[in-house]
């Protein structure tokens, strides 16, 4: 039986904090799925939502989370393909218009109609929470929850990103940020495609986990004297990275990258700090035919398929499990640049 009240972190003004309390068990709408969430995973988006980073305006008061792994308890009588009972994940995208010619075209992240979890909808920092049914990725039988947790939004995000950076397998990518949460997670894509990686961060418990994960080469961007000649140093020939990851929380490495992309090489910017620019030399990234991109989480497809890389085993990340009620513990370490790998909420039963 479904309670009528459940427990969540309610961030109730910009700035935050979160606060632990019982609010009302939400209802599912006719094309909606109410999904019981066993496990969470703390994305930094959750953070800049809180703190008001981002010139997108925001629900409150909110309930964050869009990386949650749970069971289907309850369905509205249009949700098809889903029952009660099956696994499911609720993502950064709980919706869109399913009509415009970006949903039409499988560019629905690009929907302005799109619904946000843990943004402009409430999302899977809750015992209970709701997605539309279209846009819930299946998760499979047998697939542990909260190590898919970050899959839902961190690993089709960079899944995403090295498709769209266009690297082919043997190509190296530079990966700035690689200790965190996306990073991690983009070392494990980029090996299973087949790419060599060059891991960019801080701090030497994120070199020893990035070196675990299979990056050929550690650049502390908190130690290099030249940053751009290390990153170049570390490429096959000095020639540069055939493809940067943009994942960072600051701003400066999308200044940078350019000068250490391979000539014909790709940029893609997925880090969303504050108030940032991406700025690059004229002159450099016409006479190297850099290719600037963004890239934003992924469609339905492209869930599917960074679900299938991890539930065949080949995506392996670590990541630190805490109850639901310490998030403000999670994000105060995150504002502080020192969580390798992820955090994974657990729902009080
Ligand atoms: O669809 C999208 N584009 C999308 C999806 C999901 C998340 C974008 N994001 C955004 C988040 O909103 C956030 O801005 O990606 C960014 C990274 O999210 P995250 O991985 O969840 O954050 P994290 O775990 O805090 O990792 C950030 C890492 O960047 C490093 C930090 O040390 C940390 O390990 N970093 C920083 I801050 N400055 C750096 C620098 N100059 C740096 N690494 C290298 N060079
Ligand atoms: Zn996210
Ligand atoms: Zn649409």
């Amino acid at each position: 039986t479904i309670p009528e009240k459940q427990w969540a972190q309610v961030v109730e003004e910009k700035g935050g904090p979160p606060i632990y309390k019982e609010i009302p068990v939400p209802k599912p709408g006719p094309d909606e799925v109410l999904i019981k969430i066993k496990y969470t995973g703390v994305c930094h988006t959750d953070l800049h939502a809180m703190k008001g980073d981002w010139p997108l305006p925001l629900k409150l008061p909110l309930v964050g989370g869009h990386e949650g792994a749970g069971t289907v308890v309850a369905k509205g009588e249009l949700a098809q393909g889903i029952e009660i009972g099956d696994k499911a994940g609720i993502k950064w995208l709980n919706g869109s218009c399913l009509a415009c010619e970006f949903c039409k075209t499988s560019d629905e992240p690009l929907c302005a109609e799109a619904k946000l979890s843990g943004y402009t909808v409430d999302g899977t920092f809750q015992q209970y929470a709701i997605g539309k049914a279209a846009h819930v990725t299946r998760i499979p039988e047998g697939v542990e929850l909260d190590a898919v947790a970050p899959i839902l939004c961190a690993g089709i995000t960079v899944y995403k990103g090295l498709k769209e950076s266009g690297a082919r397998p043997g190509q190296t990518v530079a990966i700035v940020g690689a200790g965190g949460g996306l990073g991690s997670l983009a070392l494990q894509y980029a090996k299973a495609m087949g790419l060599r990686v060059i891991a960019i961060d801080g701090g030497e418990e994120k070199k020893d986990m990035c070196k675990s994960l299979g990056a050929e080469a550690y650049v502390d961007f908190t130690q290099s004297k030249d940053l751009v000649a290390d990153v170049k140093a570390a490429t096959p020939e000095g020639l540069g990275a055939h493809a940067v990851l943009l994942l960072a929380v600051s701003e400066k490495p999308f200044q940078q990258a350019v000068a250490y992309a391979r000539p014909r090489g790709a940029v893609v910017a997925i880090g969303l700090p504050a108030n940032a620019f991406l700025k690059a030399p004229v002159f450099d990234s016409v006479v190297k035919m850099i290719n600037i991109k963004g890239s934003y989480v992924g469609n339905r497809q492209d869930g599917v398929e960074a679900l299938d890389f991890f539930a065949r085993g080949l995506i392996k990340a670590p990541f630190k499990t805490v109850p639901l009620k310490e998030l403000p513990k999670v994000f105060e370490l995150m504002e502080q640049g020192k969580i390798a790998g992820r955090y994974v909420l657990e729902l009080p039963e």
